[in-house]
């Protein structure tokens, strides 16, 4: 069975491929021809993966999944959460996010938080999500150079590495993005 997954971040394509690669063929958007940024205009995890995915069957077609994620931290109410990527306001990138986030946490004692995983799965226009969380803490500096995103300063729960000290394979034995995914490849095996 072929996919498109759509999204544009390497990180997500690199750490799912691994896991559905081997057993589905991924599309990239760029080889369905889609070069244009994806809508993402929800207030929800869930209401911006569904939007990913609507958007990719509705205007090329083809069966396809999405991905929104999020980092929830307790002790800022759950921000970022659904603004993860868009933290830093119109400096945004990762640097700046993980400088803003690590700023905000300064002085607060409770530093747990929990990543967020929504996969939306459209195949012949029906729609399935399957999601995914872990628990864990926000380091007080940057620890490590693999992953992306918000990587080096999350360190999961019961482990003693950030999730950017960790190879691929062990963050997804781990991850909300692993843990949703195998849903997916579940539900997927069962057509
Ligand atoms: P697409 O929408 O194209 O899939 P994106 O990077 O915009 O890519 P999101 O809207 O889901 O992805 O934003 C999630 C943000 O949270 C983004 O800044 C990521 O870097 C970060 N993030 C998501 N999953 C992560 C993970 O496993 N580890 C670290 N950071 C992660």
């Amino acid at each position: 069975m072929t996919l498109c997954f759509a999204t544009n971040n390497k990180g997500k394509i690199l750490e799912i491929k691994t896991i559905l690669g081997k057993k589905f063929e991924i599309q990239s958007l760029q080889e369905i021809g889609c070069h244009e940024e994806l809508p993402e205009t929800k207030d929800t995890i869930e209401g911006n993966s569904l939007q990913k995915a609507e958007y990719v069957w509705e205007n090329y077609g083809v069966n396809c999944f999405s991905d929104d994620s999020g980092l929830e931290v307790s002790a800022l109410n759950g921000a970022p959460g659904v603004y993860s990527a868009m933290y830093a306001g119109p400096t945004c990138d990762t640097k700046n996010n993980i400088v803003l986030l690590l700023k905000n946490m300064e002085g607060k004692e409770d530093r747990s938080a929990l990543f967020r995983t929504c996969i939306t799965l459209i195949i012949n226009g029906e729609m399935h999500q399957f999601e995914g969380t872990v628990k864990g803490k926000i380091l007080k500096t940057r620890q490590g150079e693999k992953g992306f995103g918000y990587d080096p300063i999350f360190q999961p729960e019961g482990f003693d590495n950030s999730f950017a000290e960790m190879t691929l394979e062990d963050k997804n034995k781990i991850s909300h993005r692993g843990t949703a995914v195998r849903k997916l490849v579940e539900y997927l095996t069962k057509l």
